[in-house]
């Protein structure tokens, strides 16, 4: 945000392309700022996710892709779109509900993508989930660890490489050998990955998004009630 740009005058509207704008600079301070003065004005935390960070994001992923932006930049654009998303979590987190169910996230080996599975583990706890965030670079053994000793419901993993989606195969099929694929519902979710790649590794669903990971996640903790009962 240059310095003349005072916020309070500009329009809800105005303050979305802004943000858009200073993620894709990568401006880290000026996020925080939009953010809250989005939220002072009765933005839901939601749409200010939405409309605001993850909207920007998807441009500098478009421009990463087509060689206008580099790594440099799009980490920068990473770290506002953190301390954009540090202010909101708490509030989507704030609902009181009481916990449906328990789940083990995190993003598959070889891969350090981490905003998309943030934003799930955000919106998980939001909707009441008891999440145990096990961050990048995950092994299938590290997966399984952390669902027996949690004794979780659902495990989550995300992949941002087509290189790195493969290997959530491979961490089903693990659950598989050592007898315990049955026992946890398999989420899966990540910008190259698609329903029919998630048939195809025997996973129970693929998550579009964050909101369709939660809808996902409830409709099999009814499920499971269901059998359990
Ligand atoms: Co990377 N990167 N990156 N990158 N990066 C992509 C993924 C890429 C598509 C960019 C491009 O070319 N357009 C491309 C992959 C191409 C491919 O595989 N075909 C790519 C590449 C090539 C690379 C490197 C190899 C670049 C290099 O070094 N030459 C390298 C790989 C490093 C590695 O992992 N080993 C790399 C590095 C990086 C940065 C470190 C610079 C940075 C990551 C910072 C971080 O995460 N802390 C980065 C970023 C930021 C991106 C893009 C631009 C944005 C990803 C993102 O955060 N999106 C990305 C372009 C893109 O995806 N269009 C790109 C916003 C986020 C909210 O969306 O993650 O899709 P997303 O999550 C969504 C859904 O997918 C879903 O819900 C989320 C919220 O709605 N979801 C789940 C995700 N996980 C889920 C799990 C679930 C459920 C739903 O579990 C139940």
């Amino acid at each position: 945000m240059s310095e003349e740009i005072i916020l309070s005058e500009l329009s809800q509207e105005e303050i979305y392309e802004l943000m858009k704008e200073d993620l894709y600079d990568g401006l880290a301070n000026e996020i925080v700022e939009e953010v809250n003065e989005s939220l002072g004005r009765g933005q839901q935390p939601y749409e200010v996710l939405t409309y605001g960070l993850v909207a920007g994001m998807e441009i500098v992923g478009n421009d990463f892709r087509d060689g206008i932006l580099f790594v440099p930049e799009v980490l920068m654009a990473a770290k506002a779109m953190k301390a954009g998303m540090a202010i909101l979590r708490p509030l989507l987190a704030e609902t009181g509900a009481e916990k449906i169910g328990s789940m083990v996230i995190g993003t598959v080996k070889g891969d350090i993508h981490d905003i998309g599975k943030n934003l799930v583990t955000m919106m998980m706890e939001g909707a009441g989930f008891e999440v145990f965030d096990l961050g990048i670079n995950n092994s299938a053994e590290a997966y399984i660890e952390a669902i027996e000793k949690h004794d979780a419901d659902i495990l989550g993993m995300s992949a941002l490489l087509t290189t790195t989606m493969p290997y959530m195969k491979v961490v089903i099929d693990t659950l598989k050998e050592k007898g315990i694929r049955k026992d946890v519902v398999v989420l899966v979710g990540g910008a190259p990955l698609n329903e029919a790649f998630a048939e195809a590794i025997e996973a129970d669903a693929y998550c579009r998004d964050a909101a369709v990971a939660v809808e996902t996640a409830k409709k099999f903790m009814q499920i499971r009630r269901g059998v359990k009962a």
